[in-house]
């Protein structure tokens, strides 16, 4: 008898490590969301919904409740950029994000590294330093060497997918595109030429060769009605892949405006990515209109309200209808956090709840087509695994 309850014991003992080690390789302990979170819903059809989090607003307990509540991937809005994880040369600062991957490690969740590499939120010393001449071009690529290896190293396991690069693309009203697409006037670019973006993936895999490592980009699934900036990068990211260059996918940023209507070419541009070999994914969606002021951002047109929901399920629906879509992230999910009113004068209403943090119309359209999508025969999830699993 005492024998049989010593081995019931160890047997149980042994189930709970193995349980609880399969569970922190897929981002941490058991979380159990509401079963009709948008993470939950989600699950069943294989994909991830994630938001961008400011990781001090955690001490809010109702921004914490729902960021863990309603996604499954979290990516910092700033905390991983260099302005922020090296203020000064030489001195990192990891708490931000550190703060955050423990949070996205308690809630079961996985993580979106952005961004290894931008022409925004540098550091103060470095584009000084650049401006002044004390830092040589040679320099500045040692530089960014030990950035992206120091960082990518300091969360090495911890990242699902890294935005390596984000936005070299021109758009049609850049003066200076070159000939492959490529923004001739961006920092990096003019500094240490265009190679310079496949040194960044390749030197992101030797530092983290687990991680999916992105190029990400915004207008490049037809935001811009002629498709040209998608099949610039579409070209790009082909010879790319084709000499050798550890990219993994393409993620569409999926910052939308009401008044320029909703990009038809989505899914086919997404799919034709995802045809390469590539996953995809949209990475910072949300759906900006007209507003009264900053503040309440009530849209001015009545019929707002239904477009943006609109909007919203399309672009979820593009990225369902590609399997190799892996995850749909907004960026931040209440109106007040987000970024929108302070770069577009007169607009808001970007994000799924509102200023009092209540959801929106949009957050019920992303709910009901999760829930629709369920069992989805191109989807993997649950019971159904598709043909390439
Ligand atoms: O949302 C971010 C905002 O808080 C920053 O002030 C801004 C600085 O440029 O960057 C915003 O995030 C951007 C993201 O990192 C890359 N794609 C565009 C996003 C919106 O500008």
């Amino acid at each position: 008898m005492r024998l049989r309850a010593l081995t019931v014991a160890a047997t149980s003992a042994a189930a709970l490590l193995a349980a609880s080690s399969t569970a922190m390789a897929h981002g941490g302990p058991a979380y159990h969301p509401p079963s009709d979170s948008l993470r939950a819903l989600a699950a069943k059809v294989g994909l991830r919904v994630g938001t961008a989090v400011t990781p001090s607003y955690l001490d809010q307990q109702a921004y914490a409740s729902i960021a863990a509540d309603q996604f499954s991937t979290v990516t910092p809005e700033n905390e991983m950029k260099w302005q922020v994880v090296e203020p000064t040369r030489g001195t990192y600062d990891w708490s931000g994000a550190d703060r955050l991957v423990q949070f996205a490690q308690q809630h079961g969740q996985l993580v979106r590294g952005h961004t290894l590499l931008w022409h925004n939120q540098l550091p103060d010393w470095l584009t000084q330093g650049v401006a002044n001449g004390t830092i040589s071009d040679a320099e500045l690529r040692d530089l960014l060497h030990k950035h992206i290896v120091d960082e990518v190293t300091h969360f090495k396991g911890k990242i699902w997918q890294w935005d390596v690069a984000n936005e070299f693309f021109a758009n049609s009203w850049d003066p200076h595109p070159l000939p492959d697409g490529i923004n001739g006037d961006n920092f990096w670019v003019q500094h240490l030429g265009e190679g310079i973006i496949a040194d960044a993936f390749r030197w992101a895999h030797e530092a983290d060769p687990h991680a999916l490592l992105f190029y990400n980009d915004y207008n490049i699934a037809g935001e811009d009605g002629t498709n040209a900036k998608s099949d610039a990068v579409y070209n790009w990211v082909k010879k790319m892949l084709a000499e050798g260059v550890p990219i993994d996918g393409v993620g569409d940023q999926g910052h939308l405006d009401l008044q320029y209507g909703f990009p038809t070419k989505m899914r086919q541009d997404l799919q034709r990515f995802a045809d390469l070999g590539l996953k995809v994914a949209i990475t910072e969606a949300d759906v900006r209109t007209f507003v009264n002021n900053a503040t309440e951002q009530q849209p001015t047109d009545p019929l707002a309200p239904y477009a943006h929901a609109n909007y919203y399920d399309e672009m979820l629906k593009a990225c369902l209808a590609v399997r190799d879509c892996i995850s749909f992230t907004v960026w931040s999910f209440g109106d007040s956090y987000s970024w929108v009113p302070g770069f577009f004068t007169g607009e808001g209403y970007a994000d799924i709840y509102d200023v009092n943090l209540q959801p929106k119309p949009a957050y019920l359209a992303l709910q009901e087509q999760l829930a629709l999508a369920k069992g989805a025969p191109h989807r993997p999830g649950p019971g159904n695994r598709g043909p390439r699993h």
